[in-house]
């Protein structure tokens, strides 16, 4: 018992919380399924390792970097408003959950591990669930289970004084959304990667089908009977043809914007905060800083290059011995390798401008929440969203939808966490699905109690049954087989 408790906490804590280790346990034991070389699988593993850690040196230096920049807003103007980042949301609960509800939350493995269960049983059993994804995201399901948790205590006041149910309620719920929410996105990674046989397990996966079937509705080929110009199409005459190259374009953009941004913060903040010295001039340290997000997506693409076909080709072993028609859920910043990588500045943008426009209006609307952006969701969200609506939807839809998707976050954040009381504490997860999805289950929970509960949990496991119901046949074939599926569209739609 001692020793199964031991390697579980080992588990726990070095690999299902860690994203490059779950992707490496995961390489490992598909490429053992497959019976592959001692020395291959080594060498597989290793480098579905190494992939993923250079990922996080990209998207952390990202997130590193330029989170200080959009949070400084906020102490340089001395607002008491509320963060919208999965780092701040996740101290914000820590905060304050022991003041509003009695009760710590320090079950979060015991709770991971349940949910991961649930989701492996959900894709087991996936002939009659039809979950096709497993979630391997550790950190943000961390962040996840923590908001959850307030979320759930808030809307059902009875489970305060029951650990057991509310571990059940939680893990079931979580579960489900994970196994569900991932599905979701199966359909649009495998045209925008065609077929690198990946999903998102990420924040934004409802935001992601959103995005999708909106470009696809409002801004779609019609079948082709319209023509559609993505962003890596676009021609642009003279000097704005140096736009077409991503770094280049990254770095213009992010030196207007940022720059932009840190000349109105001021020198002294970033003095202050050791960023910079007082002696080093602040144009220049201004332009280095915004030209590490170039450096920093192209490191991230890098990662993605190195562990994305170790991953996907391991995976076929798990797919084929122990959870069929299956395909791994990774981190959303996985789909910046694939696409035109201009719409993920692009996505990025837009989504920044839909959110200072909305914290605008919740300025001069006199809302009792104000929200500060976080870069974590304007970038990681509307970039990914970006990059899905311009694959089905052009440069149009590129722009548009995470314009929408921006107003929408500050918006829905502003009510939920206004409501459950998490913006007295500074922060909130205020990731697409939970400014939308979230707020919605908890309104739903709050008013009807466990039968509340029932009707989220088979609503989310309606959600991939309706969608098999309308394509039986391509269903499985796009994880199973993606060529065959591109073949087998090709043929119904002629
Ligand atoms: C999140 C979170 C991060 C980023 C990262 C993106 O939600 O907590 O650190 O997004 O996962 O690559």
């Amino acid at each position: 018992m001692f020793i199964l408790r031991a390697i579980w906490e080992f588990f726990a804590t070095y690999i299902l919380q860690k994203a490059p280790y779950m992707v490496g346990f995961l390489t490992l034991l598909g490429y053992c399924l497959m019976g592959k070389k001692w020395y291959d699988t080594l060498a597989g593993t290793l480098k579905a390792i190494i992939g993923m850690l250079i990922l996080n040196v990209g998207s952390g230096g990202l997130t590193s970097t330029f989170r200080p920049i959009l949070a400084g807003l906020k102490d340089r103007f001395n607002l008491t408003a509320c963060v919208i980042d999965p780092y701040y949301g996740q101290n914000a609960v820590t905060a304050g959950v022991e003041e509003v509800f009695g009760k710590g939350f320090s079950q979060v493995m015991t709770l991971l591990l349940i949910a991961f269960i649930v989701n492996i049983l959900l894709v087991r059993f996936n002939k009659i669930t039809k979950c096709r994804t497993l979630f391997t995201t550790g950190h943000v399901q961390v962040q996840q289970a923590a908001t959850a948790y307030w979320l759930i205590l808030f809307a059902l006041p009875a489970l305060r004084n029951n650990d057991v149910q509310l571990m059940v309620v939680m893990a079931v719920i979580l579960g489900a959304y994970w196994a569900v929410g991932s599905n979701l996105t199966v359909k649009p990674m495998q045209e925008l990667s065609e077929g690198a046989g990946f999903a998102i397990a990420h924040q934004q996966m409802f935001g992601i089908r959103l995005g999708y079937f909106l470009a696809d509705k409002l801004f779609g080929d019609r079948g082709g009977k319209r023509k559609v110009k993505k962003v890596g199409e676009l021609e642009m005459p003279g000097f704005f043809s140096i736009f077409n190259e991503n770094m280049v374009c990254t770095a213009i953009l992010m030196t207007v914007f940022f720059g932009t941004i840190m000349a109105i913060i001021g020198k002294p903040f970033f003095v202050e905060h050791g960023s910079t010295t007082e002696a080093e001039n602040f144009v220049f340290y201004c332009f280095n800083t915004s030209l590490n997000f170039a450096v920093y997506l192209a490191i991230l693409q890098l990662g993605v290059r190195t562990f994305v076909t170790e991953l996907t080709a391991s995976f076929q072993g798990i797919a084929d011995k122990l959870l069929p028609s299956s395909i791994p859920g990774v981190d959303c910043a996985v789909c910046f390798g694939f696409g035109d990588s201009n719409a993920v500045t692009f996505g990025f943008l837009a989504g920044l401008v839909g959110q200072i426009i909305a914290i605008l209006i919740l300025i001069f609307a006199g809302s009792p929440t104000i929200i500060i952006c976080g870069f974590v969701p304007v970038f990681f969200d509307n970039a990914t969203i970006g990059l899905v609506a311009n694959e089905k939807g052009g440069l149009k839809a590129c722009l548009i939808i995470p314009f929408i998707s921006g107003l929408i976050q500050v918006f829905g954040a502003a009510l939920i966490a206004g409501w459950v009381g998490l913006a007295n504490y500074g922060g909130y997860l205020g990731m697409f699905d939970w400014d939308t999805v979230w707020p919605g289950f908890t309104w739903i929970m709050y008013h009807l109690g466990y039968i509340g509960v029932a009707i989220v949990v088979v609503v989310l496991l309606a959600i991939p049954q309706i969608e098999y119901m309308m394509d039986k046949k391509g269903y499985f074939l796009i994880t199973e087989d993606y060529d065959a599926y591109v073949e087998y569209k090709a043929g119904k739609t002629k």
